[in-house]
């Protein structure tokens, strides 16, 4: 095995175990249902049982009926069925999943991280750093949660953890004037990229709105196609929440893209069908436990085969 397909095999194998939750779920609900002629009423429980695994309802009628095709009034087995779901789950999934590109035109390439408290952003930021950083890029973190003083703190460890320097104020500093030092001081040492912290306390919109609105404002006085993502973190713990989580954000910026975190925990993880179906923005990547490796790169045919339980060569 070469090098690249062993680090494949090893991600497969955590999104696996970090998905082990949301696969077991489903792959018990259908060997429950298997060893039957799959009927209007087989696949009406099908379609339930996606629903209960937070498929949402319209991929789960739309996956459900597309396994009557070839095999209605058939005897179905558990791999069969899992098998063909994974295939239809994949082709779902494929539009969305891509990659955050870091495009080295810009210096630094600006990624602005929101989303509710707790959703992961610090987390998140300190895996993207060290991803970016074993890429041999040039990473800036800036820490615009000035909000709460443990936030700021938390990044300045992910910046240490990481080699990455840290741009931070102090608690209750402006963040959009953070955001600005932080951008001048990144694009003075020709760093690759910065990551933008944001706070995200959602109960106040309007000041959330205010907040976020300002930072962009300012740093498209140095750089006017700044920021050049501006990526929404989910909790998938949350399950049909995000849904909610999506829209309201994308009405306070535009949304670029999702990175959704907290996979390892939760048999929750057909939301990310859900939100593939209802808004199709791009999912950069998946979020399976703590730690700075914990990141997976989102693959629609190894993401769909890590929910539905199947082994991958
Ligand atoms: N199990 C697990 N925990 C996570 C993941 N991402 C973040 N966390 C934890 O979730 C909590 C909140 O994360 P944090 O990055 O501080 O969220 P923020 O408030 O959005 O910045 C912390 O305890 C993190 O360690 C993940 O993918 N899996
Ligand atoms: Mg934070």
């Amino acid at each position: 095995m070469s090098d690249i397909e062993e680090q494949k095999q090893g991600w497969f194998k955590r999104l696996k175990a970090g998905l082990s939750k949301s696969s077991s779920k489903i792959a018990s609900g259908l060997s429950a249902l298997v060893g039957r002629k799959l009927d209007d009423a087989l696949i009406e429980e099908i379609e339930e049982l996606l629903i209960t695994a937070d498929l949402g309802p319209a991929p789960a009628a739309k996956l459900a009926a597309g396994l009557a095709k070839g095999r209605f009034d058939k005897t179905v087995t558990d791999e069969e069925l899992r098998e063909a779901l994974a295939a239809d789950i994949a082709a779902m999934l494929e539009p969305v999943a891509k990659p955050l590109v870091i495009d080295s035109a810009h210096r630094p390439h600006v990624v602005l991280i929101v989303g509710v408290n707790g959703s992961g952003k610090t987390t998140t930021i300190g895996k993207l750093a060290r991803q970016y950083r074993d890429q041999g890029k040039s990473v800036m973190l800036a820490a615009g949660d000035t909000f709460r003083a443990a936030a700021v703190e938390q990044l300045q460890i992910w910046g240490e953890r990481t080699g990455c320097p840290v741009v931070a104020g102090k608690q209750g500093a402006d963040a959009a004037g953070l955001a600005y030092e932080a951008l001048e001081k990144a694009r003075n040492e020709g760093m690759d990229v910065l990551l933008i912290d944001t706070a995200g306390r959602l109960h106040n919109k309007t000041d959330l709105m205010a907040e976020l609105e300002k930072i962009i404002r300012v740093i498209r006085k140095q750089d006017e196609t700044a920021p050049h993502d501006c990526v929404l973190v989910l909790d998938a713990t949350t399950g049909q929440n995000a849904l909610a989580q999506v829209q309201t954000f994308k009405d306070l910026v535009d949304i670029t893209g999702l990175i959704v975190t907290k996979l390892d925990g939760t048999a929750r993880g057909g939301v990310l069908v859900a939100l593939a179906d209802r808004f199709g923005l791009p999912v950069h990547a998946v979020g399976v436990g703590e730690q700075a490796e914990d990141m997976r790169p989102f693959t629609a045919q190894d993401f769909a085969n890590g929910l539905l339980g199947i082994e991958q060569d």
